[in-house]
């Protein structure tokens, strides 16, 4: 399949993450995008390909543009403010306080745009915000031109940032990016399958009133576990799109049985859900060594994982987000990529043969 990467996303270098009270090297690296790019060159995989410039309007197409200028100036103003290390949000609008004001000062803005205190922003953190989302623009534009599936080895990851937030090491949301282009492109309904193991509470809130974007999610169980406000059974959409979102939250160290249960019926969902196109969040932090993370998915069973994806028989955007083991997020991207690949029907020709 069609792997898209840019050599700009290792431009977001962050030295700090607020982590357990302490601040730590970040846990999302460049050297995951190093490592997965080699393991699938080792496997002949795909063609490596290197996506054009889309500019700044599929971004506004998802996200505001107040908070698109405060993520593009954000390191020069902490700077120009005199801060010794890198911007990391310690205010927010919490709930007894305001949240209807935007403050004039950098560290205001910080808490304002931030949802959490685990990602700082940096000097090339724009820059490589802006290839993550290119790479997922390469890649979809790939499948809705051919129906064949691509791969989007987008780094930064996207799914916790929203509208108009940053966290959670998210900044753009490359696969609602993604989805918007592919609605612009035509196409009447999207599903953006989410199988990280924290929940997309960016991609949720995004399509969250809408009906053209199917969304699913399965993920740790919110009241314990990262992003701890969302990703809740009973959130299932407002207005026109109740009944377009589905969660599925589950125990730390749930069964693989019970994931793989979980996939089935998102699955049958989306296919219900007369989508065109099927996006995945992919985040292999699913794996029983996941450094921050609690289910317990094998090297195997990220290739069953590949396999069910394709069963959806939707054209289809795998998307990266997250995965923490380092040493073992290759061969897990590739088993995914190389499941998707074994399970996908046999190309029709021209003559229907
Ligand atoms: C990003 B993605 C750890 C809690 C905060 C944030 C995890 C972000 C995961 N002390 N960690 O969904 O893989
Ligand atoms: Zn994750």
């Amino acid at each position: 399949m069609l792997i898209f990467h840019s050599d700009d996303t290792s431009l977001r270098r962050a030295r700090t993450e607020l982590h357990d009270g302490a601040l730590v090297e970040p846990f999302e690296s460049p050297e995951r995008v190093t490592l997965i790019l080699e393991h699938l060159k080792a496997l002949a995989l795909g063609e490596i390909r290197r996506p054009p410039a889309y500019g700044l309007a599929p971004v506004l197409a998802v996200h505001e543009e107040a908070y698109v200028n405060f993520l593009a100036t954000c390191w020069a103003r902490w700077q120009a403010a005199g801060n010794a290390g890198e911007a990391i949000a310690n205010i927010w609008p919490a709930r007894t306080l305001r949240g209807d004001r935007v403050p004039e000062a950098i560290g205001g803005q910080l808490g304002y745009y931030a949802l959490a205190a685990d990602t700082s922003i940096t000097a090339g953190t724009f820059d490589a915000a802006m290839a993550s989302k290119d790479v997922a623009l390469g890649a979809v534009s790939h499948t809705l031109a051919t129906r064949d599936p691509s791969f989007g080895l987008c780094r930064p990851p996207g799914h916790h940032a929203a509208s108009d937030q940053f966290g959670g090491y998210c900044f753009f949301n490359n696969a609602a990016i993604a989805a918007e282009r592919a609605l612009s492109a035509g196409k009447q309904r999207v599903a953006i399958l989410d199988v990280d193991f924290h929940h997309g509470n960016g991609t949720q809130q995004i399509f969250y009133a809408r009906d053209d974007v199917f969304f699913a999610s399965i993920h740790g169980d919110p009241s314990v576990t990262f992003p701890y406000f969302s990703g809740y059974a009973d959130e299932t959409g407002v207005e026109r799109g109740k009944g377009f979102t589905a969660n599925y939250p589950l125990p730390p160290g749930v069964a693989v049985a019970r994931w793989m249960g979980a996939l089935d019926d998102a699955l049958a969902r989306i296919c219900q859900s007369g989508a065109e196109l099927l996006i995945v969040s992919l985040g292999v932090d699913t794996f029983e060594n996941d450094p921050i993370s609690a289910f317990c998915l094998t090297h195997a069973d990220f290739n069953i994982l590949g396999q069910r994806l394709a069963s959806a028989g939707l054209p289809t955007t795998l998307l990266m987000e997250g995965g923490y083991a380092v040493a073992d997020i290759g061969v897990n991207v590739a088993g995914v990529l190389s499941g998707f690949e074994r399970a996908m029907p046999p190309a029709v020709d021209d003559n229907g043969a």
